[in-house]
């Protein structure tokens, strides 16, 4: 059905929806958004969480009063919906004081305050019940090489999640981390650049199982990269954590678009893969299909919520056509004939040594490599041709 339930497990940041329009040149086209409004309004549309950083919903600087009434806001909007945070995040990017980062700010006493900022929105996250705590780093980096010390930046980085490993463990939190990446925007260059970078960095910790990482569909793209391909590798390495779901048109600044608004095909892959790429072909991923996207500066209140149902709709269309694709008899033979199952063959038989490699002429010596490939054209094109067809719904 292509009506969103909260069995999609449809997420949305406080921040995506509640963004006011603001950018570096003008300012602001709608009004702030109520939290309580916020919630009742995704309950409506058939979410089922809404994530948010601490700062998206008591403003920066709040008193311990004007924090708790807001926390207490929320959670009766909660109870009223049934809505509920499976994640939860720390603003280390807003405030002055971050300019030169949080964890990795070359001024240690902000680094100390950035940890302290952190543990304080855990307490808040594992009150709530959050599963998920998500660390994107956007001020971690620099715009001049000999203003950063990188390695000594990426010590200080194992420094902090080391530590917060350790605080939700002594605390028998139920909660797992997930490192964002992007590679600029708003620094220059941003330390773990891609869901690569992250993966190879958390092998680095202490606590590995605790964390994993929440690639953005934007900002691998703005790095060029292949949305689909990069988290099929979160997957195999068992680090997908969490999603950030949106569009982006090639590499450009980050524009937070629709989900399905920007590169489509990889979109179709990326559905197709979530949903039906795990070992028996059935979902590979189950966590929150979250969307971080934004709502263009040129939409009213009514186009924020437009908008947001544009996301789910984009997601269940395209599970849809997924679906449609998987069950097409011409879809099957043209996997076949181009041979995808075959590569989970492994290279060597059951048992086999590199010796029986090595002695094996048709491996080689009679292996014909200059004629071999005659006749054996994968057939790749036709299959991406019936993949398109099914995505444009000529199928
Ligand atoms: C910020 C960023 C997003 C991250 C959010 C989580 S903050 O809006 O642009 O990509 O997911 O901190
Ligand atoms: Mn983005
Ligand atoms: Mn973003
Ligand atoms: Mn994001």
């Amino acid at each position: 059905s292509l009506t969103p339930t909260p069995a999609d497990r449809f997420s949305f940041g406080l921040w995506t929806i509640g963004y006011n329009g603001a950018d570096p040149f003008g300012g602001p086209t709608r009004e702030p958004l109520d939290v309580v409004r916020g919630v009742e309004k995704l309950a409506e549309l058939g979410a089922y969480g809404l994530t948010f950083h601490d700062d998206d919903l008591f403003a920066f600087g709040s008193t311990d009063a004007e924090r708790q009434t807001q926390i207490d806001r929320l959670k009766g909007a909660l109870a009223d919906t049934g809505v509920i945070v499976p994640m939860v995040t720390t603003n280390l990017f807003s405030a002055p004081v971050f300019k030169d980062g949080g964890f990795t700010s070359n001024d240690r006493a902000v680094r100390r305050f950035a940890l302290r900022k952190v543990i304080r929105n855990i307490d808040l996250a594992a009150e709530l019940g959050a599963k998920t705590f998500v660390m994107w780093g956007g001020r971690e980096g620099a715009e001049y090489d000999a203003a950063k010390d990188i390695q000594a930046a990426l010590e200080r980085y194992r420094e902090a999640v080391n530590l917060l490993g350790d605080y939700v463990t002594d605390k028998g939190y139920d909660i797992r981390f997930a490192i964002e990446p992007k590679p600029n925007e708003p620094r220059g260059d941003i330390l773990l650049p891609t869901l690569g970078h992250a993966i190879a960095f958390i092998e680095t910790l202490e606590r590995p199982e605790l964390v994993g990482v929440n690639p953005e569909v934007g900002h691998e793209q703005m790095a060029g990269l292949n949305f689909t391909a990069g988290i099929a590798q979160a997957l195999y390495q068992g680090k997908l954590f969490h999603i950030d779901l949106n569009g982006q048109r090639g590499i450009k600044y980050d524009q937070d678009l629709v989900f399905g608004h920007g590169d489509l095909q990889n979109a179709f892959s990326l559905v197709d893969l979530l949903e039906h790429g795990g070992v028996h072909g059935g979902p590979a991923y189950d966590g929150p299909r979250h969307f971080d996207y934004k709502p263009s500066r040129t939409e009213d209140d009514n186009g924020v919520w437009e908008s947001a149902a544009a996301n789910m709709r984009m997601y269940l269309l395209l599970k849809e056509r997924a679906q449609a694709f998987r069950a097409d008899p011409e879809v099957q033979a043209a996997l076949e004939a181009a041979r995808v199952a075959e590569l989970s063959t492994p290279t060597l038989g059951e048992g086999e040594t590199y010796d029986a490699l090595l002695a094996d002429r048709s491996a080689f010596e009679d292996f014909d490599a200059a004629e071999y490939f005659h006749g054996k054209g994968f057939g790749f094109v036709r299959l991406q041709q019936l993949a398109v067809e099914h995505l444009m719904g000529a199928r």
